[in-house]
This record gives structure tokens, C-alpha cells and sequence, in this order.
């Protein structure tokens, strides 16, 4: 059996804990097909924060509280940033995560594509799933802001951690997504998959960002697998982060019901056969999917392997 798991950050990560764990159960192999919309070149370093997020859960070296980079960091060289007046200041790299940064932009700078600096660093972090970036492409999450300097688009993560969301916001540009191609073994795994599975990540900039990557939708809307998406939003309210933010851009409603029409039903054009929402979500209803509530909360591996079961159970 062949899972593929479309995945951002920590929603995503937390997810694939459960799935590595199901799959070493019965025996699968697991592909994560990982969100780029999120990366950025700064201080002369790539960072690529949702494969981090997710190759540092996987491997045992993420820092649970933040979700984000390295446990037991130290931030000397933030400071030493600092003291330079080095921009931007609202963006913090950890001592230790500096170090991927430099291994990954080595690489980078010598020729090397993503998927293959990926499948680099992870024979340290040894994920147990394959690890792809959904495209080697440049693709970048832009949000189209308004402040009193007008119009203008700005990078995902400044939207994101300088801004927290809270701007007015008329739309999100995949930056590069029109000229994008899948990473290499993406779209081979989508077609070898038996189950595709839409982790609990944020729908609007860790899912669709993966969408945008031309011919990547159509090998999952298209593909032989089943395709069953695990709602991000219980009780309509994202669990963390502020993908209520997010949805609100979009004018899609913060519910289960929500999330589940964005993504759409196969048969419809869109790209899901089963939605598995909260069991306080157990009323939802997405045109022509099967929608199944169970619990949905993360809170250790077991309970995200039940997930992944129910998930698997509704196909
Ligand atoms: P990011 O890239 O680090 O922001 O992470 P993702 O996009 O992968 O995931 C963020 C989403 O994960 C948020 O919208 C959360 O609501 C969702 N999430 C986090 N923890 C849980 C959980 O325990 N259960 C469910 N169902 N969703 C969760
Ligand atoms: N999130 C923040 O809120 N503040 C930060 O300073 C910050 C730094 C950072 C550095 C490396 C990295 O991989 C992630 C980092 N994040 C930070 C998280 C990042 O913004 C994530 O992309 C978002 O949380 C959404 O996925
Ligand atoms: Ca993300």
C-alpha cells in the first residue's frame, strides 16, 4: 500500500506522525507532498519552513511548543543580527535550524534542486516517510494587502509573522505557480498511490499552494486513489494559527463545511471522495462526499493513528 499525504507545517507534520505510525502497522510507504508557498531567501539563507516543520517532527529534533524550528534552540546569531540592524528584525532564525538553512543554500547554490537537498537532509533526520517539495519551482505565497500606502503584495511570511494576519487583505498570488512543474516524483507517486490523503493543514496557503503547482490538482482530482481530506477547523475554529484569517480572505466560511466545499467534491470538479470532520462537526454536509465525524484532535500518536484508520476505513 502507497499513501500520499499533501501536507503544510505542523498540521501537516502532526498528521504524518500518525500516518508514518499506521503505515509501519501494515506495512505501507508513505510520500508527503510538502507546501513551498511558504519559503524565503533571507539573510543569503533558503528557509523552507513547512518542510522544516515537517522533517524535524518526523525526525524527533521540532520544538513542540512553537511548532516551528529547533527544541532546545539558542538564538546567538539573532542577536548578533540584531545588533547589526540587520532586516528584517520580525523574522527569527534559531542557531541550530541556521544550519539547515546553510547545508540546504549550499546546495542550492551548487545546482542541486530542492527534492534533492531534501532527500539530503533527511538522511539525518531519517523521516520515515519521502520527504518531496511539491515543486523544485520557485513558488511563492504573496498576500495582497492594503494599508495606507496603497496596494501592494508582500511575502507570505510577512503577512503572516510581522503582520499576524491582521491587514486588510484582498487576495493570496502563488508567485511562479503558472510556470511551476511537479518535483520530481510527485506526480509518479499520486499516480502509484492507493489512498491520497489532505492532511489537516491550513486549506488557503499550505493546501493550495500545492494545488497551484500545474498538473499536480489533476493527478489527485484525476488519479486512481481515493482522495479523503481531514478538516483543519472543529467547531469552527482552527485549532492553531489563523487560518479563520485566512478563509475570511477567500469568503469562505470557518467551519468544516467550509473547508470541505472549498476543496469540493470529486465528482463535482473538485478533489474529495471522504472528509473526516470533529464529531461536534458530525452535521456537516459537502455535496457529494462522504463525510465521517471522528475525533480530531492530535494530541499523541494514538489518537492521530485512529484518524488516519478512519480515514483509510472511509474509502
Ligand atoms: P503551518 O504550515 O505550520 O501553519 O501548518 P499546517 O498548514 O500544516 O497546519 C495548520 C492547521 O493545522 C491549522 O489550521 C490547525 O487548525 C490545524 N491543526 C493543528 N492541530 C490540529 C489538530 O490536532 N487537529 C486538527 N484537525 N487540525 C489541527
Ligand atoms: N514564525 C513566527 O511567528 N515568527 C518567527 O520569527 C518565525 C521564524 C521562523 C524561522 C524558521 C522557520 O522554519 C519558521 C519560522 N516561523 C516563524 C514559522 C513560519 O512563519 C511558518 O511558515 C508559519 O508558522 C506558517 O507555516
Ligand atoms: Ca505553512
Amino acid at each position: 500500500m502507497h499513501i500520499v499525504v499533501l501536507a503544510g507545517g505542523i498540521g501537516g507534520a502532526r498528521f504524518l506522525l500518525g500516518v508514518r505510525a499506521y503505515a509501519r502497522e501494515v506495512g505501507a510507504e508513505v510520500t508527503a507532498v510538502v507546501n513551498v508557498g511558504d519559503d524565503l531567501w533571507l539573510h543569503g539563507l533558503k528557509i523552507c519552513p513547512d518542510l522544516d516543520s515537517v522533517m524535524y517532527t518526523l525526525g524527533g529534533g521540532a520544538d513542540p511548543e512553537r511548532g516551528w524550528g529547533r527544541v532546545g534552540e539558542s538564538w546567538t546569531v539573532k542577536g548578533e543580527l540584531a545588533a547589526y540592524g540587520a532586516q528584517p528584525d520580525w523574522f527569527g532564525l534559531g542557531d541550530k535550524d541556521i544550519a539547515t538553512h546553510l547545508v540546504r543554500s549550499t546546495m542550492l547554490n551548487g545546482g542541486y534542486p530542492l527534492s534533492a537537498v531534501t532527500e539530503a537532509l533527511s538522511t539525518r533526520w531519517e523521516p520515515g516517510v519521502r520527504l518531496l517539495p511539491a515543486t523544485d519551482d520557485r513558488l511563492e505565497t504573496h498576500a495582497v494587502i492594503e494599508d495606507e500606502q496603497g496596494q501592494r503584495a508582500i511575502h507570505f511570511q510577512e503577512w503572516w509573522v510581522r503582520y499576524r494576519a491582521d491587514i486588510r487583505t484582498h487576495r493570496f498570488v502563488f508567485v511562479g505557480a503558472e510556470t511551476a512543474k511537479p518535483a520530481p516524483g510527485v506526480l509518479d507517486a499520486i499516480g502509484s498511490a492507493d489512498l491520497v490523503l489532505v492532511a489537516p493543514s491550513n486549506p488557503v496557503v499550505s493546501i493550495a499552494p500545492v494545488l497551484a503547482v500545474p498538473g499536480l490538482r489533476e493527478a489527485v482530482a484525476d488519479g486512481p486513489a481515493p482522495v479523503v481530506g481531514v478538516a483543519p477547523i472543529i467547531g469552527g475554529a482552527p485549532v492553531r494559527g489563523m487560518a479563520d484569517r485566512c478563509l475570511a480572505v477567500l469568503g469562505v466560511e470557518c467551519s468544516a463545511a467550509g473547508v470541505g466545499r472549498l476543496y469540493g467534491g470529486r465528482t463535482d470538479g473538485g478533489l474529495l471522495d471522504g472528509w473526516l470532520v470533529a464529531e461536534e462537526d458530525a452535521d456537516t454536509v459537502v455535496p457529494g462526499v462522504t463525510v465521517r465525524a471522528v475525533p480530531l484532535r492530535m494530541t499523541d500518536e494514538a489518537a492521530t493513528v485512529a484518524m488516519v484508520r478512519a480515514a483509510v476505513e472511509l474509502t
